[in-house]
């Protein structure tokens, strides 16, 4: 007979009831304050930020000071509100299972999370606990595409209508720019201290770009609180690192079968986890680095180091892979023509246009890279590689073929990834005719332009917004033209992924 046992559902009090294989907090939770508001509470801020504020308050040296940085949530966006009730339910704790590739497993309840709110119910309430005297952090992940900047220029898109409605309903924001400004506004008129904003998303110079962001708005706004954020508000920049696949259905019904534990929204993560920030808050700061994390004062080759190699390495596989057939990272890379083509991207297009990064082997980086990738436990589908492409190429891919266009580097790798990326967006199927789960806000114009590609094949290369002027490049139009062609007349890819590889020696 098979009697289940009976589920402990995840909440505090049923904190002590749990296996002892699975970690829980080892402090009071009740004794935290909100030092921190995040907006963007998905897997990423639940595996690393979460997690490492987690560590420091189970740290014995660090438990006083830790005290003030619990975390408070902030969902702005309709889709939110499931992430927040089921918080809610479980009092904010939830589960972070982190799976080696060896099979060994570490299941740790994280409890440095300890409030949501949801914006769109309440913007006022929101509003009013950034500009608590408590908060000291409002950090961000919202994405490469949530900074709300126009194509052309690269700047904050002022013309946006959610920036618009926000200029006019300062107390009612949508953006969260919005909210930043409404809550630093209150804190100068009550002669508060600000807040540092820290980003947590990949983009090169996260912390630069957001400042200018916050000040292109402020500056709408009100010219006196630009100035006042100016001079007073921090924006450190940071490399963050840690894969996070898409939560799944397996991950809860493991919890579920190996310890009775019923959590509705684990996370599951790589045991590797870095964050390099630069040391420059405003208003105070957990003491990470007893838990990990580097304070640098230059963070820059380590985020270039990151976004162009690992973040590049995604999405090279992401999209040759999707059109391939392959549907998960490790997926592609035990496919050895993945894994050598990945191999050659970063070794000869990406490295030559790296800077040195002093205390890192470059060589060795990559190595650990392929290893992370091929995690068998780390099952990251090509789906969420590939969403909103159409944001991060120009952040991971086409600066490296620029580059290499300047100092007459190689382009053919990456160039047979746009070419992919063109038929993927153009016929949205891999080769055999299968359906692709294509999300990117972008995802009509791709599409537009990747289907004029019979008549033109610069057509997808001709979207300004993602590609500059990449179009006007004699050489990499011929090489491009010449793959997209092949790859229309015959959707393998695999056939131009050695023949890249030959032509490359
Ligand atoms: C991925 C990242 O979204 C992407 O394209 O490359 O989410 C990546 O997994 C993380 O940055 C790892 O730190």
């Amino acid at each position: 007979m098979n009697i289940k046992q009976e589920t402990i559902p995840l909440n505090e009090e049923n904190l002590h009831r749990l296996p002892p294989d699975v970690a829980r907090p080892t402090y009071q939770r009740s004794d935290l304050k909100t030092g921190i508001i995040h907006v963007g509470v998905g897997g990423f801020h639940r595996s690393h930020e979460a997690y490492y504020t987690d560590l420091l308050m189970g740290d014995g040296d660090s438990q006083a000071d830790s005290k003030a940085w619990g975390i408070c949530g902030i969902g702005l966006r309709e889709p939110d509100r499931r992430i927040a009730s089921v918080l809610e339910k479980q009092d904010y704790l939830y589960t972070l299972i982190i799976r080696h590739p060896d099979g060994k497993i570490e299941n740790r309840v994280i409890g440095s999370l300890i409030d949501f709110m949801m914006g769109i119910d309440d913007p006022g309430a929101v509003i009013d606990r950034m500009a608590s005297p408590d908060t000291k952090i409002v950090s961000l992940t919202i994405t490469e595409g949530g900074y709300n900047l126009d194509a052309a220029t690269g700047e904050f898109d002022i013309n946006h209508p959610d920036a618009q409605h926000d200029l006019i309903n300062p107390e009612q924001p949508k953006l969260v720019f919005g909210y930043l400004t409404a809550a630093l506004q209150k804190r100068r008129q009550q002669g508060l201290p600000p807040f540092t904003i820290q980003s947590c998303d990949n983009i090169q110079h996260n912390g630069d770009l957001t400042r200018r962001v916050v000040l292109e708005f402020a500056r709408h706004q009100d010219e006196e609180l630009a100035k006042w954020i100016e001079t007073n508000v921090a924006f450190p920049n940071a490399m963050v690192d840690r894969i996070t696949p898409v939560t799944t259905n397996d991950d809860i019904e493991y919890l579920e079968n190996e310890f009775g534990l019923a959590d509705e929204w684990p996370v599951t993560c790589e045991p590797f986890c870095q964050w390099v920030i630069e040391d420059q808050f405003v208003n105070g700061r957990p003491e990470w680095e007893k838990v990990g994390a580097q304070f640098v004062p230059d963070v820059t080759p380590y985020e270039k180091m990151k976004l162009r190699l690992l973040n590049a390495g995604h999405s090279v596989l992401g999209l040759l892979g999707s059109v391939y057939g392959h549907e998960t990272i490790d997926g592609c890379v035990s496919d050895e023509l993945f894994a050598t083509y990945l191999r050659r991207f970063m070794d000869v297009e990406a490295t030559p246009v790296l800077d040195a990064v002093e205390g890192i082997d470059l060589a060795a980086y990559k190595d650990t890279l392929i290893e992370r990738f091929g995690n068998p436990n780390i099952k990251d589908q090509l789906a969420r590689i590939c969403l909103e492409s159409s944001s991060k190429l120009p952040v991971f891919l086409v600066p490296t073929i620029r580059e290499n266009l300047a100092k007459d580097g190689s382009i053919r790798f990456a160039a047979l990834v746009i070419a992919a990326w063109c038929y993927y967006s153009d016929r949205q199927v891999d080769q055999h005719g299968k359906e692709l789960d294509i999300v990117d806000d972008k995802k009509a114009e791709l599409h537009e332009a990747a289907a004029g590609t019979s008549k033109d094949p610069l057509s997808f290369l001709k979207i300004t917004s993602v590609f500059g002027d990449l179009a006007q490049s004699q050489r990499f139009t011929e090489v491009y033209a010449e793959m997209v062609n092949a790859l229309y007349r015959n959707p393998d890819v695999s056939v131009l992924m050695r023949e890249a590889l030959r032509a490359d020696g």
